[in-house]
């Protein structure tokens, strides 16, 4: 039989505002910190790649630089939307979750702009271990899918085991990233003579990346064994190590313009003969 909803139903299932989620996040100095200190990091990265590469002309480097800056460039859009509260909700969890019943703070804008961001990572490693455009836009598609599917399993509120299914599907594509960054690309990365720089650049992204289903599954998404500002902490130092400390080291080999990144001046262009002459 229907009855009417109360004044406090109405009131409990209204969802919170932008601007009360905003405060929320500013009453937390932890949580917000871990926010605001990545939008600084990437814009000082972004500043070291300004200052650095400057003098690059070879354009297979500089499709490099630029892949390496739009993920800085998607990292403080990122956070932008959280610390403003646009990209945060709370969620009912599910029966069965630890938290059952009570709203949780998602940060699902991470989920979402990771979409955006970790296909540049993966395609300047790949340009670096010197491999094809299939394997590249393989790993490219396969990391859109492992965050859409993980922003599926973060924002499922129908069932708990809903959660964990998008969670074994979006470890699935991971798995094929890992697979190939370990094996495929590390074999190309020996032909090619970029082995040192790609070597290191794997263990930083291959540790880092592993970091992010721990968390999800230790965080309130998952099994809520850790508070919302250590989660939040723990990506954005997770963040740090396979962003910006990648990409440091990345443009660091690249400026130089060695023999084993550059392709030529007229790499990349639509017109045959037309790259060889200067494109400023
Ligand atoms: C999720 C949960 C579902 C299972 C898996 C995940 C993996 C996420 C990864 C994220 C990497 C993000 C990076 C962002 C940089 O901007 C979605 C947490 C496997 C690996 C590097």
């Amino acid at each position: 039989m229907f009855t009417a909803p109360s004044v406090t139903d109405i009131v409990l299932q209204t969802p919170e505002t932008q601007e009360a989620i905003f405060e929320f996040v500013f009453d937390d100095p932890l949580l917000a910190s871990s926010f605001v200190a990545n939008i600084a990091l990437a814009g000082l990265t972004i500043l070291f790649i300004l200052a650095l590469a400057r003098g690059v002309t070879d354009p297979r480097t500089k499709l490099i630089v630029v892949s390496t800056m739009l993920i800085s460039i998607v990292s403080i859009a990122s956070y932008t939307g959280l610390t403003s509260g646009l990209t945060l909700s709370f969620i009912e969890m599910p029966a069965g979750h630890p938290l059952a019943g009570e709203e949780v703070l998602t940060m699902w804008g991470r989920y979402l702009t990771w979409t955006f961001s970790t296909p540049f990572i993966l395609i300047v490693l790949g340009m670096i271990a010197g491999s094809n455009l299939t394997k590249i836009l393989t790993t490219v598609s396969m990391t859109i899918a492992m965050c859409v599917t993980g922003l599926a399993a973060a924002l499922t509120t129908s069932s708990y085991l809903m959660r964990w299914w998008w969670f074994v599907l979006s470890f699935s594509f991971f798995v094929v990233i890992v697979y190939t960054l370990m094996v495929d690309w590390t074999r190309e990365a020996e032909r090619t003579g970029t082995a040192d720089i790609f070597n290191t650049l794997k263990i930083l992204t291959v540790v880092s990346w592993f970091g992010y289903p721990i968390l999800w599954a230790l965080g309130v998404e998952g099994f809520a064994v850790l508070e919302v500002w250590m989660t939040s902490w723990g990506y954005s130092v997770l963040d740090i190590v396979s962003k910006y400390i990648v990409t440091v080291l990345i443009v660091l080999y690249v400026i130089e313009e060695p023999d084993t990144i550059t392709a030529g001046a007229d790499y990349g262009s639509t017109l045959k003969e037309v790259g060889v002459t200067a494109d400023d």
